[in-house]
């Protein structure tokens, strides 16, 4: 990066000698330097103006707003139990009533939620940029009750159960959810349709984000602590393929000091901001 102390330096004496050169030096800093002095806000609604593709990853954060629990922030644990405990294989092998009466309550605290203004913003921002993707990390469906439509659900949903026995999948919006554990048709024991810690991504939604992440010019990661892989890594792969990423979060990541731009705030008020004035994308970037 240019030294910014360049671009304050006053013509010196000797170099008013130079004062044509000096000055189509300074110039030609300034402009350089344009993206160093646009308010963090305006820059990421030129860079999002500019963007013909776009990609979303979402975490936890953007649904705090609705009043739903983030994994690591206040209110994050259920019954004294850290969710890392209860969402992997074992915390439901060991006591299936237990984990189900978790999924229960959280699919009671999203089934009373609304989408907020983030959500939202998002929705909108997909009927504007000419490619879009969103991918997500949430489980409680509110980006597609917000009316977003290509989503990537990473790590499953809240609203489909699965059988353990036969495998048999279904969509099952009951709340509550009785009884529980619910049986199949079958009579196995139906789970979540969610990834636990230690369970492998489906592979098409792996391969389908990595794919938008990595051919996108513009990433936006909104309201996530980017710790939770391989999700964590699409970043980085943003990145590494020549893309533009701006951060939206209330406080700095492990990804911050990487992201072109970390807007602080919180999704509801920053996305309407970012997406508002956002023109319909024709220009590529
Ligand atoms: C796998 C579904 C292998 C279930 C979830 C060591 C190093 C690296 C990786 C690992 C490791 N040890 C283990 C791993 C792997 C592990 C992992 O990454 N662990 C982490 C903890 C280190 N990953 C896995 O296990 C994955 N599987 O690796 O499998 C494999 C491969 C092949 C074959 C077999 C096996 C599976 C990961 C998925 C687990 N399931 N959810 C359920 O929901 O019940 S993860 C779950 O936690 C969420 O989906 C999400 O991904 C994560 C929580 O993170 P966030 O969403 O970011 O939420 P968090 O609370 O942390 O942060 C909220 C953020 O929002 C904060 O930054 C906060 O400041 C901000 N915020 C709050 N309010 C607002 C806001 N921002 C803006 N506005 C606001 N209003
Ligand atoms: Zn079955």
């Amino acid at each position: 990066m240019l030294p910014c102390f360049l671009v304050f330096l006053p013509p010196s004496p000797p170099l008013l000698k130079l004062t044509p050169l000096f000055a189509a030096l300074r110039l030609t800093i300034l402009s350089a330097t344009t993206h160093l002095r646009l308010d963090p806000l305006a820059q990421a609604r030129a860079w999002l103006g500019a963007a013909r593709s776009i990609a979303v990853l979402t975490g936890a954060g953007i649904s705090a707003e609705s009043g739903i629990p983030t994994f690591r922030g206040p209110g994050g644990l259920w019954n004294n139990h850290r969710p890392e405990e209860l969402a992997t294989p074992e915390a439901f092998a060991r006591n299936p009533k237990l984990s189900w009466e978790w999924y229960d309550w959280r699919r009671q605290r999203v089934s009373a939620a609304q989408p907020n203004p983030g959500h939202r913003a998002l929705a909108g921002l997909e009927q504007k940029a000419a490619e879009f993707t969103l991918i997500t990390q949430n489980v409680d469906g509110l980006h597609r009750a917000a009316g977003s439509r290509n989503i990537i659900e990473l790590h499953g949903s809240l609203w489909r159960i699965r059988c353990l026995g036969c495998g048999r999948e279904e969509e099952n919006r009951a709340v509550p959810l009785r009884p529980l554990p619910p049986q199949c048709t079958c009579g196995g024991l139906m789970r979540p349709a969610v990834v636990w810690f230690g369970e492998a991504l489906p592979v098409d939604a792996i391969h389908r984000a990595a794919r938008a992440a990595s051919q996108c010019d513009l990433l936006l990661v909104c309201g996530t602590s980017a710790v939770v892989y391989p999700a964590a890594a699409l970043p980085d792969q943003a990145i590494a393929a020549g893309a533009r990423v701006i951060e939206v979060n209330i406080e700095p990541t492990p990804f911050t000091d990487y992201a072109h731009l970390s807007l602080r705030g919180r999704c509801g008020e920053i996305l309407p901001q970012l997406v508002a004035s956002t023109p319909a994308s024709e220009s590529p970037l």
